[in-house]
């Protein structure tokens, strides 16, 4: 492509009304540019099977990605760097995780998972919700604004762990019915084997090898074809690369104006 015709392709990406406009539009060049050493072609494949009531309509906005996985699968890690990249990028990008124990409620589920409290499982999985549930107006208002959100767990995190100890999935999923759709969900995959053998496990409930292979098999049950599932037991380095792909692949369609929309996957 020209240089012309990729500044035009870009320019009509781009809202006039971005008051950063040089910036983020210096930005996106180098997104593009990124992406085409990497050979990476844009994908437009139909969103995965999610309801699409309330559709919002079409704006440039960020994306909502959510990492997903065991204990011990590098979750956080890669959370921590693919924010630092970005952000160094000069997108506009926060790192956000579940559960947010900053909350009161998440004050609640912190002194569960640290046994400090005993709740009905039930109980404790509605806990997680609400704690997703506090957020979303502010994650709406972010993504609607721009911000990409890197979230560290999200709605399959308390689906996978709550239906490994026995609960109706279907049951799960209701309360998390409305909160927003991620616009890509990367799992990073191990065997609950080789996560445990990764310096142990902390003393928080459900960190036991025997229960975090229940979780694996409620992973994927949940998994669908649009999760990017990236092999966890590579080198770290290899991992974010491969993280950085799908992630910039995602920023550039919800850039574009793909429309928010929500859970829970038909
Ligand atoms: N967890 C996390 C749930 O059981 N349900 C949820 O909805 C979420 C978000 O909390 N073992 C569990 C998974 C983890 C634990 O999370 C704490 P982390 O990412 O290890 O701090
Ligand atoms: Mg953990």
């Amino acid at each position: 492509m020209s240089n012309f015709a990729l500044t035009t392709t870009l320019r009509s990406f781009v809202p006039k009304t971005i008051s950063t406009f040089p910036r983020k539009f210096g930005t996106w060049v180098a997104l593009f540019s990124l992406k085409s050493s990497l050979d990476l072609k844009l994908r437009f494949k139909p969103s995965r099977l999610i309801h699409m009531e309330n559709k919002e309509s079409s704006s440039s906005r960020g994306a909502l990605i959510v990492l997903e996985g065991l204990d011990r699968c590098g979750k956080t890690s890669q959370s921590g760097r693919l924010y630092k990249y970005l952000d160094e990028q000069g997108h506009s990008v926060e790192s956000w995780r579940f559960p947010d124990r900053n909350t009161g409620v998440g004050q609640m589920i912190s002194s569960y998972l640290a046994n400090k409290s005993q709740l009905d499982d039930h109980a404790i999985h509605l806990l997680f919700s609400a704690n997703r549930w506090e957020k979303r107006s502010l994650m709406e208002e972010k993504l609607k604004s721009g911000t990409t959100l890197i979230v560290d767990r999200y709605s399959y995190s308390g689906v996978a762990f709550s239906s490994a100890k026995g609960l109706d999935i279907e049951w799960c999923k209701a309360p998390e019915i409305g909160l927003l759709a991620p616009d890509l969900v990367v799992y990073l995959d191990i065997s609950p084997e080789k996560a445990a053998e990764r310096g142990g496990y902390g003393d928080e409930r459900y960190e036991q090898l025997e229960f975090q292979k229940k979780v694996a098999g409620s992973y994927l049950s949940l998994r669908d074809s649009s999760w990017k599932v990236i092999d966890a037991t590579l080198s770290i380095e290899d991992v974010e690369k491969k993280l950085r792909e799908v992630v910039l692949d995602c920023m550039i369609t919800c850039h574009k104006g793909k429309p928010l929309s929500q859970l829970w996957p038909c």
